[in-house]
């Protein structure tokens, strides 16, 4: 071969490294960058199949089952089992945004969803998004909160392919603040859940449609929206906080407001991508695995997409990873936090107004990491308090303290703070420092 032959070939084999496709939520990247994700993706997937129990079950079925569909369908084993619980729960009156991830996950495994265990999973899920928003003909706030409406509104226009009619969709745009969010609070889970069903709503519309260019106006506030809650936290850069940033990175990105800015995007998607210690909750592992992937729930609008194997001798391998992160060395500290018991005026339901009771409670020498719920076990040994929890996929929910129950139907919650600010994690997750002062509130949501 001649010496400009060989050439021509190495500035082939360049180009064609240079121009190789590394598809992630932020564009076309580097091998490396791709890789990096991609080998996460794998530990992460199987350390969410690693949380399914024998039955096919997950704290929360369908969110977990429909992200590894979506990001890595090649470690799922035994789909059928997973669909039968899912098939289960259809018929237990879940709740709204239940139903709507059940919908969504009967369409990710390519289910019957209009005889799913003898339910018609779209039209009932519309008469009960109907029920939620009105009652007797007149609109009323929905009893369990708006995150359900957006995800029921999106799961409907996904799965159907068609919005679930006008005045509910005019009740969601209603629902939108004038700096762009969905919720009071700013938050950033709420505002990217609405634009995910509003960017649905809007691909199904008619180009003639006049509601279309009020959609595409509200998405563009709801971007920015997302975009001002950025904010850097020791070199992550996160969209409102690390739990809501991937999938508000999946509003903004389906949306095309990330592309002029791909060195942020990649900052972002990396952020998720660098997991700190301990281990993450079910539900933020089901969360965080489609955007690593470059997946999104929209995708399922697609119906020449693959659907999962349903071959039962599927084996997956053994995870040779450590998965788990170190345990804290057992070194032990003496630590003094204080506890306060506070019942909301707007909780307050009769009887005595136990408004404020400060308890100071040392606990010594427990190992350093110690985690809140812990920490409260040796408080009612101590008989501090007494409290009950519920497991969700977030791990567990504290439901009652001292006797009084968090009613749901009231929209009732204990709401957790450290030293006058709300925890960001839950009671499995937070580790309190000495001095702290912990305060559980029974109060209501909006
Ligand atoms: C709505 C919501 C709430 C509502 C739920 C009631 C309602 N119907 O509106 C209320 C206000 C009660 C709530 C409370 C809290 N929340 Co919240 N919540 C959410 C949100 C926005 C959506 C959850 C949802 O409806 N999912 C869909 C349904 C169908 O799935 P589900 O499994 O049935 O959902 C249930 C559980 O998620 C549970 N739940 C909600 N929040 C939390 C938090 C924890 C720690 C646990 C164990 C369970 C739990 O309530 C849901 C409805 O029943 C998520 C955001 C997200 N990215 O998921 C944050 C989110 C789960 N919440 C969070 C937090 C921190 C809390 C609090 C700890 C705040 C505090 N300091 O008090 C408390 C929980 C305190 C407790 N008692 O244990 C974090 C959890 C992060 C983490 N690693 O643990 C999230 C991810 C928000 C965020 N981006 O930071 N929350």
């Amino acid at each position: 071969m001649s010496t400009v032959a060989r050439w021509l070939l190495i500035l082939c084999w360049i180009c064609g490294k240079a121009n190789a496709n590394y598809e992630t939520a932020c564009g076309s990247v580097e091998e490396s960058e791709y890789l990096a994700l991609q080998r996460n993706v794998d530990v992460l997937a199987r350390q969410l199949m690693t949380l399914r129990d024998n039955s096919g079950a997950w704290k929360n079925t369908p969110e977990a089952l429909t992200s590894l569909i979506l990001a890595k369908p090649d470690v799922l084993s035994d789909v059928d089992a997973s669909v039968a619980v899912l098939e289960n729960e259809a018929t237990q009156k879940p709740s709204l945004g239940k139903f709507a991830q059940i919908l969504l996950a009967a369409k990710a495994s390519c289910s019957n969803t209009t005889n799913f265990g003898g339910v018609n999973l779209a039209k009932e899920l519309k008469r009960r998004l109907n029920d939620e928003l009105m009652l007797n003909g007149i609109n009323r706030e929905p009893p369990q909160g708006w995150y359900g409406v957006y995800l029921a509104v999106g799961a409907y226009c996904i799965s159907e392919k068609q919005s679930p009619g006008e005045s509910i969709v005019a009740r969601v745009l209603e629902k939108q603040g004038l700096r762009g969010s969905f919720h009071e609070s700013m938050s950033a889970d709420y505002t990217a859940q609405a634009m995910i069903a509003l960017t649905c709503v809007m691909r199904v519309s008619d180009s003639s449609d006049p509601a279309l260019g009020t959609i595409q106006r509200s998405l563009h506030l709801a971007s920015n929206s997302l975009l001002t809650g950025i904010s850097v936290e020791k070199d992550n850069v996160w969209i409102g906080n690390r739990y809501s940033t991937p999938q508000a990175l999946i509003a903004l990105t389906e949306n095309e407001k990330l592309d002029n800015q791909k060195r942020l995007c990649m900052k972002i998607l990396e952020s998720i991508n660098n997991r700190p210690a301990g281990r993450e909750p079910e539900a933020a592992l089901s969360q965080v695995l489609p955007v690593l992937k470059g997946a999104s729930v929209l995708q399922l609008m697609n119906d020449e997409r693959d659907c999962p194997s349903r071959d039962e001798s599927q084996e997956i391998e053994s995870i040779d990873e450590n998965i788990d992160d170190p345990i804290p060395n057992a070194r032990v500290v003496d630590i003094q936090i204080d506890l306060e018991f506070i019942i909301n005026p707007n909780a307050y339901l009769g009887g005595d107004l136990a408004s404020e009771n400060v308890t100071r409670f040392d606990v010594t020498r427990v190992p350093k990491g110690t985690i809140l719920h812990d920490t409260m076990v040796l408080a009612s040994q101590r008989e501090l308090m007494t409290f009950e929890t519920k497991d969700t996929a977030w791990g567990r929910s504290l439901v009652e303290i001292n006797g009084r129950r968090a009613n749901s139907s009231m929209k009732q919650f204990w709401s957790i703070g450290a030293n006058g600010k709300s925890i960001p994690v839950g009671i499995d997750q937070f580790i309190p420092s000495h001095g702290e002062k912990i305060s559980f509130t029974l109060t209501t949501w909006s």
